[in-house]
Parts: C-alpha cells; sequence; structure tokens
C-alpha cells in the first residue's frame, strides 16, 4: 500500500497559526460544533447548528448547503450528476441500476452522463431553480473511482458556474490520493462512507475491494479500506475540506459499533455524521436484501443517534438520495431535466438573478429565525407542568421551512422534537400520498398513521374529515391552526398551547407508542 503515514491530530493542531482553517475545523468538530446554542451533548448541535454556533469561515461554507445545514435543507437544493458509474469495492447493501426511474435509493440512475453532458444539464437546472446551490457527484459508483469523469465535470462547471459548490461522495479507498485533486478545484465537501472502524466488523460488510490491480477479500480488504479511509479523512482535515461522514446502521452488524465509530470520525475533525438506515428488501437484489438482512426502525435509528451525541456533530435530515436526484432534499425533479428536455429549453445562466433570488431566500431565513426565538420565548413561561417535556410532532411541508402541504399531498413527515429548550429536526417518515386526485385513499390510512404513531400532534395546512377522525381516533392531534407559519414557530406554539391545556386539566398527557415504519433499500454513499 502506498502513502498510508497516519497524520497525527496533533500535528494538525500544532499548525493552526498556519492553517487557520484547518483549526477551526478541528475546533469546531471537537466543540460539538457549538458555541452560543449548544454544547456538548446539546441536541442543537450538528447540522441544526448557525452562525452563531462556528466560525465565520465555516458558515459561509455550510451555509446553503443542504446537507451540512439542516436549516439550509429548507431553502436550497442541491443536484446529482450520474457521471461515476464503477467502483472499486463491494458492499452488501448495494445493487447499481443504470437506467431505473422507479427506485428512489443511492445507486439508481435513469441515464449515465458523460462530464459534457453532465455539465449542460447542471447549468439548466441552475438556470431554472436559483435556489441549487450545490452540485454533488454521488456515483452511481464511487466518485473516486471515477476519477477522469469526476474531476473533468467539476473543472468544467467551476468555469461555467463558479458560484455553484462543489461536493463529493466516497468510499474512500482511493482517497488519500485523490486529496491534492480535491483541493485543486475547490471541493470544499466530501462525503466518506465510514461503516466500521474495526476490520472484523468491515469483513461482514464489505466482501471485496479492488486494491492494486488484484481483488482482496476478508479482514485483509476492510482492514486496507479502513487505513485508507482515516487516512483521507486526516488529510483533507489538515487541508481545511470540510468533511461529512456516512455510516449505514446494520442491525446486529454495526449498530452498536458506530458509537465508536463517532468518536473516531470526531477525533480526526469530521464535520458531521450522518448515520442512515440500511433499507434492505428483496427485490433490489442486494446481498443483505436477499439473505434477509433487515433494516432498523425509526426508534432504533434514532437511539443509536441520540447515543452517539457529545461525539461528532449529527446529520439527521439525509434523504438517501439517487445519484442523479435534482431539487430540494426529499423531492426529485430530475424527470424535469432529461437530455433530450434540456435540448429543447433556452437555457440563460443569470448568476445576477440567482443571487438575487437568494438574498430573498436570506430574508426569510432570517424571519424563520425571528419567528423560532419568539416562540421559544412564549414557551418559556412557567406552566406549572413537567419542564422536562418532550414530544414527537409531524409536519407537512412542500418547503421554505413552513408548515404548507395538506395531509393529503405529503408524501413524507419531517419530524421535530419539541421541547421548551427547542424545536429540533430529528428525522423523516415516508408515507403512501392519501390523495389520489379528488379523493382520498382510505386504505393508506392505517400505514400513515402507523408511520407517525409515536407523535403527538401533525401539523398540515388542511386536512379532510375522515384522516381527521382516524389521526383523532389513534390519539394523534391534528392541526391546522398555524398553516404556512414556520415549522419551527408553528411547533412551539403548538406545544404551549399543549402544555396550558394540560395545565388547566383539560387533557392528560400521554407517552405514545412506536412508529411502524416501512423501510427501502440503502446502496450507494452520499
Ligand atoms: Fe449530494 Fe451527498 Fe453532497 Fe449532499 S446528498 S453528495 S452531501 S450534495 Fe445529502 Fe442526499 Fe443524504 Fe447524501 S441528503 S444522501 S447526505
Ligand atoms: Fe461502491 Fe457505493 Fe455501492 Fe459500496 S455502496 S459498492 S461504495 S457504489
Amino acid at each position: 500500500m502506498s502513502n498510508t503515514a497516519f497524520v497525527s491530530i496533533g500535528d494538525l493542531r500544532r499548525g493552526r497559526q498556519a492553517l487557520s482553517p484547518v483549526a477551526q475545523i478541528l475546533e469546531t468538530a471537537a466543540s460539538g460544533g457549538c458555541s452560543t446554542s449548544g454544547g456538548e451533548g446539546k441536541a442543537s448541535c450538528g447540522s441544526s447548528g448557525g452562525p452563531d454556533d462556528m466560525p465565520a469561515e465555516i458558515w459561509e461554507k455550510v451555509k446553503n448547503h443542504p446537507c451540512y445545514s439542516e436549516e439550509a435543507h429548507h431553502h436550497y437544493a442541491r443536484m446529482h450528476v450520474a457521471v461515476a458509474p464503477a467502483c472499486n469495492i463491494q458492499c452488501n447493501y448495494c445493487n447499481r441500476k443504470y437506467d431505473c426511474s422507479n427506485e428512489s435509493r443511492p445507486g439508481v440512475v435513469s441515464q449515465k452522463l458523460t462530464p459534457d453532458q453532465a455539465v449542460k444539464k447542471v447549468v439548466a437546472v441552475a438556470s431554472e431553480i436559483p435556489q441549487m446551490t450545490v452540485l454533488g457527484i454521488a456515483g452511481p459508483g464511487d466518485a473516486l473511482a471515477n476519477p477522469k469523469k469526476t474531476f473533468d465535470t467539476f473543472r468544467m462547471l467551476q468555469e461555467q458556474a463558479p458560484d455553484i459548490k462543489l461536493c463529493l461522495s466516497t468510499n474512500g479507498l482511493a482517497l488519500p490520493q485523490m486529496v491534492d485533486e480535491i483541493c485543486k478545484y475547490n471541493i470544499d465537501h466530501v462525503t466518506i462512507t465510514i461503516n466500521m472502524v474495526d476490520p472484523e466488523v468491515g469483513a461482514k460488510i464489505y466482501p471485496w475491494i479492488f486494491w492494486e490491480h488484484r481483488r482482496v477479500t476478508g479482514i485483509e480488504a476492510a482492514t486496507i479500506l479502513h487505513k485508507q479511509q482515516m487516512l483521507g479523512l486526516e488529510m483533507l482535515t489538515a487541508r481545511g475540506v470540510l468533511t461529512k461522514i456516512n455510516s449505514v446502521l446494520i442491525p446486529g452488524i454495526n449498530d452498536e459499533h458506530l458509537y465508536e465509530v463517532n468518536r473516531e470520525v470526531k477525533k480526526r475533525g469530521a464535520f458531521l455524521h450522518n448515520i442512515m438506515p440500511l433499507i434492505s428488501e428483496a427485490e433490489h437484489g442486494t446481498v443483505f436484501g436477499l439473505t434477509g438482512q433487515r433494516g432498523p426502525s425509526a426508534q432504533e435509528l434514532k437511539a443509536v443517534q441520540d447515543a452517539c451525541m457529545g461525539g461528532a456533530n449529527l446529520m439527521r435530515h439525509c434523504r438517501q438520495c439517487r445519484a442523479d436526484a435534482v431539487g430540494l432534499l426529499g423531492e426529485d425533479r430530475s424527470d424535469e431535466f432529461t437530455l433530450d428536455k434540456i435540448d429543447a429549453m433556452e437555457v440563460v445562466y443569470d448568476l445576477d438573478k440567482r443571487r438575487a433570488y437568494q438574498e430573498k431566500v436570506e430574508v426569510e431565513r432570517a424571519a424563520q429565525h425571528e419567528a423560532k426565538l419568539a416562540a421559544l420565548d412564549a414557551v418559556q413561561d412557567d406552566d406549572g407542568v413537567d419542564a422536562d417535556m418532550k414530544v414527537l410532532v409531524a409536519v407537512a411541508t412542500e418547503g421554505h421551512g413552513k408548515v404548507n402541504q395538506h395531509f393529503g399531498h405529503a408524501t413524507e413527515f419531517q419530524i421535530f422534537e419539541v421541547s421548551k429548550a427547542e424545536a429540533l429536526f430529528v428525522g423523516h417518515r415516508r408515507v403512501d400520498l392519501y390523495c389520489q386526485g379528488g379523493y382520498g385513499e382510505d386504505e393508506q390510512l392505517p400505514s400513515i398513521v402507523g408511520a407517525i404513531n409515536d407523535c403527538h400532534a401533525v401539523l398540515v395546512s388542511k386536512i379532510g374529515a375522515c384522516p381527521r377522525d382516524e389521526l383523532k381516533a389513534a390519539g394523534i392531534e391534528p392541526v391546522d391552526a398555524y398553516a404556512h407559519e414556520f415549522i419551527e414557530k408553528a411547533a412551539l406554539s403548538w406545544f404551549a398551547d399543549y402544555r396550558e391545556r394540560i395545565a388547566r386539566g383539560e387533557i392528560s398527557h400521554e407517552p405514545r407508542g412506536d412508529a411502524r415504519i416501512r423501510q427501502g433499500a440503502f446502496t450507494a454513499a452520499a
């Protein structure tokens, strides 16, 4: 193996005067990312951090990146281009598909693109969606196992659309050798999928890697991969590149081990740790799907994420995107930008127009922040109810950080954990669409209600009589009183009202049961 000398974090820290971005990343990682609104173990750390929680230079990098900032994901979009089909390892949760339009999971695309086609597509999307701020290369294979296609795309895009942030995702095997190239193209955000720091665990996840012109298997393969991942992470930190670690939570294989992964990547300066559920279905044809390896429930996922708090900052709003996704996280507009449709479009890349739109977004975002602070003040009043009470609230939203979607139009609910201290985004739940163009599909209701069964309320802009009754019967309060208000303000206002009703003796607080979450299948690293 070449280039395996480890850079110690002590060495990195000693270089802080010369490399101030490095010191900033290390300090942000070490502090839990929070100086004013959070701190070690506080729930508001991680991708929920804001400008007060990190150095200005880092905030500049994350403020409009929808994956690196939870708040930004309500407002800004990303897109992926499928220029990287090959991979240099095999994961037991992966089965790539290159012409599939009906599976929504990483590793799946409708069409592979050349770098020229990819850049044309990005410029077309950027001209139509001014809030699209990030281009990611996330497969369908591994971005760095296809270095020419990946870096050609970044180089050409940087020339044509310099305001778009560049992001890539890798399994890390080829990472150390690519760090210079990554820095050359100002790629400020790199995701490494790290599922283990113990090769014994790794051997259960990776059947083989392709390394130095041969296929390597078992513990030897996992050991090489682990060393490359750690070295690559340390090298990126040393160069001031923000890193996010994706880990696939595989019950019985690495669920208890991810705490250790979290601590190890924190030591090496990882900015975020995104623990995602394995979604394992036989029809996707993955090894885990075919052998019956199950994915975790929403509660199991949250328990592992909660256990990791106080370590590397957590990201909880990942949507496990396709490798050709376009739009806000959770939506996919790639059908609007197929190559034939782009050929027919009049593409005008207007930087001023994009900037003007993004300035408007920032005004809206500031208003959202103010509304949250005002609502937090309101919920602080001592009402005599358990001060430590926390409840989950489901929210239907189409974006802009508002409660602005009908119950029947939701294909996912965002889940917020609400307390007197905050309204914290803790995940999302995918559901089947209830409204089928003019009528409600009542057969879907039990599964929708089951998916949010651990929530005390669901906030929507509108809801029909039938689902309203079904939710009430299940003990979930349907709430449309905060339609078109900002989500956190709405959730905190509902919570204040809920507590007042308890204080007045009108209702009693009951704990909620487990949600029944449908699982899908997870593959590639994004
Ligand atoms: Fe894409 Fe990944 Fe960049 Fe985001 S996705 S390459 S960091 S721009 Fe984001 Fe999608 Fe989750 Fe990835 S929601 S799968 S974390
Ligand atoms: Fe390669 Fe990613 Fe698939 Fe793993 S999940 S085999 S790294 S493309």
